[in-house]
């Protein structure tokens, strides 16, 4: 069992979004462990996207994910890490297939609907990031049995 920390992302706000991307997770059958909303500042995003700071893009992604609040998401299921991944589709919404999520809602690279952690190491370090190891809560369901 896995757990990964999902944004939904400023555009998933602004356009009355977030139900319908929780529903997909929440369809695929993955459980949704933590979910609180949160405005993020320039020291959170200049660590989270640490590695994009070099690209022309930067200043604008900041801005972007600092213009309103988000949504964070701690959420697991087996390989939830990658089926996670798998759901949101490809990072360019315009190269996302058909029937995931940032291939049905998104058409900008900029403004992709959500953010998905991309392995064991980074999902742990970024659940840390914004759940500081409070509001995840371990839980059983009637259908975990079933699914
Ligand atoms: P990911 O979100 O699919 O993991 P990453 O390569 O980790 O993709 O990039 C992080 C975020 O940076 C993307 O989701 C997107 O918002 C932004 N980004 C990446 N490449 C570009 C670009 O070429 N132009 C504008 N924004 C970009
Ligand atoms: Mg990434």
């Amino acid at each position: 069992m896995q757990t990964t920390l999902i944004l939904l992302k400023p555009d998933t706000v602004q356009r009355s979004l977030i139900w319908k991307v929780i529903a997909r997770l929440e369809r695929k059958g993955l459980k949704i462990n933590g979910l609180k909303m949160m405005q993020l500042d320039d020291a959170i995003i200049n660590e989270h996207y640490d590695f994009l700071m070099d690209k022309p893009f930067f200043p604008m992604l900041k801005e972007y994910m600092t213009s309103c609040p988000v949504v964070a998401l701690a959420v697991s299921g087996e390989n939830a890490i990658s089926v996670v991944r798998t759901v949101a589709g490809a990072t360019n919404p315009q190269e996302a297939q058909p029937g995931t999520i940032r291939g049905d809602f998104g058409m900008t690279i900029d403004a992709n609907i959500m953010h998905a952690s991309d392995s064991e190491d980074t999902a742990k370090v970024e659940l840390q990031r914004f759940f500081k190891g409070q509001d995840v809560f371990e839980y059983s369901k009637i259908s975990d049995d079933t699914l």
